[in-house]
């Protein structure tokens, strides 16, 4: 069956698009559109066009599969004008999500009628491109330049009382009437005597066109977003064109724009990351068929910053959580915490009243272990030591009902050790939520020995409706995310005994594209984690620092000296103790170059990645891609560091490793997998 049908109501003509699951914008549906809306126009029994489509959205944009292919047409930006020339009113019918070539459809049509739950928006940017079929040209013409700007650079979308708001959007259809409604409103239109076109319109662009320092203010606001992407900054210079040059002149620099990034990097980077996403939801060995087990209460144990963090995440997705402390003011504390959190959010309006009282009403804090008995999951975040783990198990295996799940939240320690402790160790599982978890969105669901394809299936769904990228990684020390760390940070080390300083190193590491250098890491975290006083040996330069009372931010002092607004400069007296420990080790002295960091960092990363995957601890490596972007700061316009080897060659990161090979130490092997690839001219993608 076509893609896209037709069908006549009296003198309307309603065209159906049916290409699940997303109504992507693929080449039968751009030819179905084209040919229907020249029926349309060559009929003169007909008044007005409505365009919808079946299935669980509007067109969700172009078909992204399609990029890098040769082009067929006819392509989108034609559709789109032919819509917008069809001499009949056009009226998008939008329910579920328009989203970029999708929304660039709708705005080529002149009307635009929505379901409440509608969601409009043009998210190019997040695959390092801008709208290229008229949408940077297009949307700041119906609804203003600051919306349109704000829409096609953060590319989130806006809901149907905000599109209402701005004028994208022309009337609210009932919930479960759309297709009535947009054919009664098609009527309505079809008996006006002029229609709105989007590319001729100048009355919502006229402001901007007055004050054109909009654009340089939007730059410097968002200069830390913009920071490193190409496809911002395009989106900036196409949305002034749309103020400072006729339409068709708008367009032609839309198009040279979009050609380019569409063939860069960075777009193929992060297309890359738009799949591996998806993928890394679908676990293998796994059939179809595989029953779920209902979670309808999850009881978390230990409620310090961890486990009240993992709390928020089910309240906030509505399911009951109770939550068990050992004392009272641990417990009030937890509580008190999660409550300020929530208010927070609803002080800035992400939020409302009711919202935070739905939320703590889910939740049950109580001093009782015998409390978690009727929970279908329950997840430890106590104390990261494997004795205490064990016990931890062993009195929830007695207490918890039978086939309830029992999950730990360790960040390193073997999973497979605390299950040996239960009679049910096809129900332990691990899920690794990061730090602040009601806000970090990596999950690290860790597959035992004996977890059992029906438990990892369910928490794989739960982690998906409280909002986590969930990847899954077999039991090794550090899982996936911090085994990779490991090596970065010896080598970091290292390096600052080896005469770089802790400054090089982090900017060698934010020139890269991450938020922060190791160092600055540590002064964020807190150098003292971990370290007592009466412990203290002087003996590794973080000890010395935290003896000096430079434990980090918080203290004003770490391997920086941080000014009132916690903004870090070099410190002279980092710089001396570094000093003293190199002498004492002996290593000889020299210059880093950028370069040479980020070999020595991240190459040794690519190395662990590589066993990880030879392991079989991760199932691919674009999954390992999704842990270092979401939980560790990887930058996304590089694809994630199996990805960035790839585009590099693992040639050259071989080459790498070998040249520093005395540097790394005789500990250090190459993964077997790196060596084989390499020779093979292989990637890893
Ligand atoms: C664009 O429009 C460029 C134009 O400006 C110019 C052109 C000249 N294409 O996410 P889900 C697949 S760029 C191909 O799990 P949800 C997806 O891979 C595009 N495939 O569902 C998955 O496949 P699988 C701008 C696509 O309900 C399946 O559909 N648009 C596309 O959680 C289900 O997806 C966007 O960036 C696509 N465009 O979320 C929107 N979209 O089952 C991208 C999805 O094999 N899409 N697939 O793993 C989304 O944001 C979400 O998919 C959506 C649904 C919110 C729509």
């Amino acid at each position: 069956m076509s893609v896209i049908t037709t069908q006549r109501v009296g003198d309307i003509l309603v065209i159906i698009s049916d290409n699940p699951p997303v109504n992507a914008l693929g080449h039968a549906v751009r030819a179905g559109l084209a040919a229907a809306i020249s029926e349309a126009a060559g009929d003169d029994g007909i008044k007005a066009v409505v365009i919808r489509c079946d299935g669980r959205t509007f067109f969700a944009g172009a078909d992204i599969t399609e990029f890098g292919k040769p082009p067929l047409a006819p392509s989108l930006p034609d559709v789109v004008d032919a819509i917008e020339q069809c001499p009949k009113p056009v009226v998008a019918a939008i329910h579920g999500t328009a989203l970029g070539g999708g929304l660039e459809v709708a705005l080529g049509c002149h009307y635009r009628i929505v379901v409440p739950s509608a969601r409009l928006g043009l998210p190019e940017v997040k695959l390092g491109l801008l709208p290229g079929a008229g949408g940077t040209q297009r949307l700041p013409r119906v609804a203003g330049v600051a919306d349109a700007l704000s829409m096609i650079v953060t590319g989130d979308p806006v809901d149907a009382a905000r599109a209402m708001e701005i004028g994208l959007v022309d009337r609210l259809a009932g919930a479960d009437t759309l297709a009535e409604d947009a054919i009664a409103f098609a009527r309505d239109v079809a008996a006006r005597a002029g229609h709105p076109v989007s590319s001729l319109r100048t009355d919502r662009i006229a402001e901007a066109a007055n004050h054109p320092q909009v654009f340089d203010k939007f730059i410097a606001e968002n200069a830390r977003r913009l920071k490193g992407f190409d496809a911002p900054k395009a989106c900036v210079e196409a949305v002034r064109a749309a103020v400072d040059r006729p339409f068709d002149e708008g367009i032609r620099l839309e198009r040279e724009l979009f050609m380019k990034l569409v063939s860069g990097t960075q777009s193929k980077a992060m297309r890359h990351l738009f799949f591996a996403e998806r993928q890394a939801a679908k676990i293998d060995g796994i059939p179809a068929d595989t029953p779920m087990i209902d979670i309808a209460r999850v009881g978390i144990l230990g409620a310090g910053t961890m486990g009240g963090g993992i709390a928020m995440n089910f309240l906030s997705a509505g399911l009951p959580v109770t939550l068990v402390e050992r004392e009272q003011a641990a417990l009030d504390r937890g509580v008190a915490t999660i409550r300020k959190n929530y208010e927070r959010t609803a002080a800035r309006g992400r939020m409302t009243a009711e919202q935070v009282e739905a939320a703590m009403v889910l939740l049950t804090p109580t001093l009782a272990y015998e409390d978690l008995a009727d929970c279908d999951l329950v997840i430890e975040a106590v104390f990261e030591l494997m004795e205490i783990k064990k016990e931890v198990f062993r009195r929830l295996d007695a207490i918890v009902k039978p086939g309830a799940i029992l999950a730990s939240n360790t960040s390193y320690l073997d999973i497979d050790e605390m299950a040996a402790e239960t009679k049910r160790p096809e129900a332990v599982v691990g899920l690794h939520f990061f730090s602040p978890a009601n806000i970090m969105r990596l999950l690290e669901v860790v597959r035992g020995a004996r977890t059992s394809p029906s438990v990892l299936k369910t928490v794989m769904a739960l982690a998906k409706k409280i909002g986590k990228i969930a990847v899954v990684s077999g039991v090794c020390p550090g899982f996936i995310g911090n085994r990779m760390l490991r090596p970065r940070q010896t080598e970091a080390q290292k390096l600052l005994l080896e005469g770089a300083s802790p400054w090089e190193v982090d900017v060698a590491l934010t020139e890269f594209g991450f938020p922060m250098g190791p160092f600055q890491m540590a002064d964020l975290a807190g150098l003292d984690l971990g370290w007592t006083a009466e412990g203290s040996t002087s003996s590794t330069i973080r000890e010395v620092l935290c003896e000096r009372g430079r434990r980090g931010q918080k203290t004003g002092s770490g391997f920086y000296d941080y000014d009132d607004n916690r903004r870090g400069s070099p410190s002279p007296e980092t710089e001396a103790i570094i000093a003293e420990f190199a002498a004492k080790s002996g290593a000889p002295q020299r210059k880093f170059s950028t370069d040479e960091i980020r070999e020595r960092l991240l190459y040794p990363m690519i190395n662990e990645g590589a066993k990880i995957l030879e392991e079989g601890m991760a199932q691919r490596a674009s999954d390992i891609d999704i842990v270092w972007l979401n939980g560790y700061g990887w930058p996304a316009f590089t694809g994630g560091p199996m990805f960035w080897a790839d585009t590099i060659g693992l040639k050259t990161v071989l080459d790498g490793l070998e040249r520093q090979a005395d540097a790394l130490g005789p500990d250090f092997t190459v993964s077997a997998l790196l060596r084989r690839k390499a020779d093979a001219g292989e990637n890893f993608n």
